[in-house]
């Protein structure tokens, strides 16, 4: 039987017509190509409708994928014990023979790695329901749109995708033919009460000179759902080649005087404070972890991917995230991952400020307080990473720029990680080659529970994006670089960093104090306040901050808290910026003149000030 057929054979009358209406045969092979190795005991093929919709909903349910829970439209999906998060060490990109990506990721050569993959998929599907969606990145008929399609055989991985995705059937069946579609095929592989087994031959792969991504062995949303970061991986390549961005951004509107509201981008490594700024009360999203940005008409112009949110619940509290926190307790469609769920049938997450819970269901099995594992370590009654799925229109604050095709502009692009020492709360770049590279390139962090490996180890995670670059490092920052030409209003890049730690290791800021380094970036970009020089880049004035603290956060801001949250720790910035450059020239290959240049010019200003004033300088020392 050829591959058509075998689809056809497998389809009843409806999906089969659904496909057929694509008038893509290329397509229609791939599908096919996809059933004869996969062999699953029927397709389902998905278009916009609400029915298919629903029937997803359904065999999430029914397959035990998902489960009820107390409050109408919120169910729980649990992952294994060992899948728990992204798994960088078994993602690869698959690549001709002899090309490499330098450090930081793991390549395959291609040929060898398809193999592998017809190995591992083969009959992967038996017994079980194969789902076909069709998605878009970004709003559907805008030059920001990209068609998708995934195959997968877990109704909770097509659920999730049709929470945080566009549909995009019919935009596919206008445009598919003619643009090359991302491709993603994903199986749970061997699954034992909905939990796949064989985790150690878990593989995310990524086929760039086929366009497509192959996971298999997983469930955790991260390592699956297709458009998320399987996608962002194949998009980065192609905005390289088209001349865009694609990124690891949340997108928002800050909010300044007189009704003036300005966008901004933000990238910080997961677990970062990115879901919590992109929700920040009296600010409003667009989204919150990946962004395209393309230029138009001078301007540096972003859409969100996504429609919906995959966010860390854990410390979700009425107090920090009053937003999220009020949407996750009512009624909607929300999906809720390795949470534990109570005799009340309801969820529990760390840091929730509820009395902890002593017994209930979690990603362990039955769990009660004490419960060790097999190290004889207990384990937590949540996940860290325990997460909600929902839809970004679920939210009081949405912007309204949501579906906008058009995207918005952007102002300003903040850079931001988990740094116990270095970085100041908030800072302006000189310029966007000094910002790029200074803020973007030289972002490190302290490592989270979101990525599986050991926690609180120091990263080198580039605009956060290195686990989805799919070129050299030098390339990418070429494209970065070289992105400014011609374009008169570039956004202003600014660094922040919420997590600087006094000696006794207390944190220097309050959560709550990023609404006002956002509200003074806002009031930066549009030339309303002033600031002081460093060598490292501008901070707000003091008289600036006292009152914003005042305004925004109703809470007092004393001279003391600007003089210890700012001030400039020489030795601390000197050993980092070594230790950027010595990465960049040691574990990356033809980076840019520009990187060195810029940053042994920050070294030697930062010399020239240790030598004049000392190691540790307060503010009021800069003009
Ligand atoms: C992140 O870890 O950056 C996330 C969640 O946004 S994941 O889908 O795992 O990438
Ligand atoms: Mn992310």
């Amino acid at each position: 039987m050829n591959a058509t057929n075998s689809l056809k054979d497998k389809c009843n009358a409806n999906s089969f017509k659904k496909l057929e209406e694509l008038d893509n045969k290329l397509l229609l092979e791939w599908l096919g190509d996809c059933v004869q190795l996969c062999q699953p005991e029927s397709v389902y093929v998905c278009d916009d409708s609400e029915t298919d919709a629903e029937y997803i909903r359904q065999k999430a349910l029914t397959s035990g994928g998902e489960k009820a829970l107390a409050t109408k439209g919120h169910t729980v999906h649990f992952d294994g014990p060992k899948d728990q998060a992204r798994d960088p060490e078994h993602t690869a990109y698959l690549l001709p023979e002899g090309m490499t990506l330098g450090p930081f990721r793991n390549t395959i050569e291609r040929q060898k790695g398809l193999k592998e993959l017809d190995d591992l998929f083969k009959d992967s599907m038996a017994g079980k329901e194969m789902y076909i969606l069709f998605f878009c990145l970004g709003p559907t008929g805008s030059d920001f749109s990209i068609p998708c399609v995934q195959i997968t055989d877990s109704a909770y991985v097509a659920h999730s995708e049709d929470i945080l995705y566009r549909r995009g059937y019919q935009h596919f069946k206008k445009v598919a033919a003619k643009e090359a579609p991302f491709r993603f095929l994903h199986s749970a592989g061997r699954l034992e009460n909905n939990v796949s087994q064989d985790v150690e031959k878990r593989r995310i792969w990524i086929d760039l000179g086929g366009m497509r991504v192959y996971s298999i062995n997983t469930q955790y949303a991260g390592n699956t759902v297709g458009l998320k970061k399987l996608a962002l991986r194949l998009a980065i390549k192609k905005a390289h080649q088209e001349g865009w961005l694609a990124e690891h951004m949340l997108l928002m509107g800050i909010h300044g005087p007189e009704g003036r509201k300005s966008y901004f981008t933000g990238a910080f490594p997961s677990a970062c404070g990115k879901t919590s700024t992109a929700m920040l009360p009296g600010e409003t999203i667009v989204g919150d972890d990946i962004a395209y940005l393309r230029k138009r008409d001078g301007k540096v112009v972003a859409a969100n991917v996504e429609r919906g949110i995959f966010g860390i619940i854990r410390d979700v509290n009425p107090k920090d995230d009053p937003v999220i926190a009020d949407t996750i307790t009512k009624p909607d469609e929300i999906i809720f991952s390795n949470v534990l769920i109570n005799k009340d049938n309801a969820p529990r997450w760390l840091g929730d400020e509820r009395p902890p819970p002593e017994e209930g269901m979690n990603f362990y099995g039955d769990w009660n307080q004490g419960l060790t594992d097999v190290h004889g370590n207990e384990v937590p009654y949540a996940h860290k990473n325990a997460r909600y799925t929902l839809r970004l229109n679920s939210l009081k604050n949405v912007d309204q720029a949501l579906e906008d095709p058009k995207g918005v502009e952007v102002k300003g692009i903040i850079y931001g990680g988990r740094d116990s020492t270095v970085w100041l709360p908030v800072q302006q770049s000189f310029d966007w080659q000094h910002g790029v590279i200074t803020m973007g390139a030289s972002l490190e962090s302290e490592t989270t529970a979101a990525t599986l490996g050991a926690e609180g180890q120091r990263k080198f995670d580039p605009m956060s994006c290195i686990d989805f670059l799919p070129s050299l490092l030098a390339d990418h920052l070429d494209r970065y670089l070289s992105f400014s030409k011609g374009i008169k209003n570039m956004p202003t890049i600014f660094s922040v960093n919420y997590f600087q730690k006094d000696a006794k290791g207390g944190y220097l800021t309050a959560m709550e104090d990023k609404r006002v380094w956002l509200k003074w970036m806002e009031l930066k970009v549009n030339g309303d306040v002033q600031a002081k020089k460093l060598p490292t880049g501008y901070i707000p004035l003091y008289e600036d901050l006292e009152k914003l603290f005042r305004q925004v956060l109703n809470k007092a801001y004393t001279k003391q808290d600007y003089d210890q949250q700012f001030k400039l720790k020489i030795p601390e910035f000197l050993e980092k910026t070594r230790r950027i450059i010595d990465i960049y020239k040691k574990q990356a290959t033809n980076i840019p003149p520009a990187v060195f240049e810029t940053l042994q010019a920050q070294e030697k200003r930062l010399k020239e000030t240790q030598q004049e004033h000392g190691d540790y300088i307060l503010p009021d020392m800069f003009g």
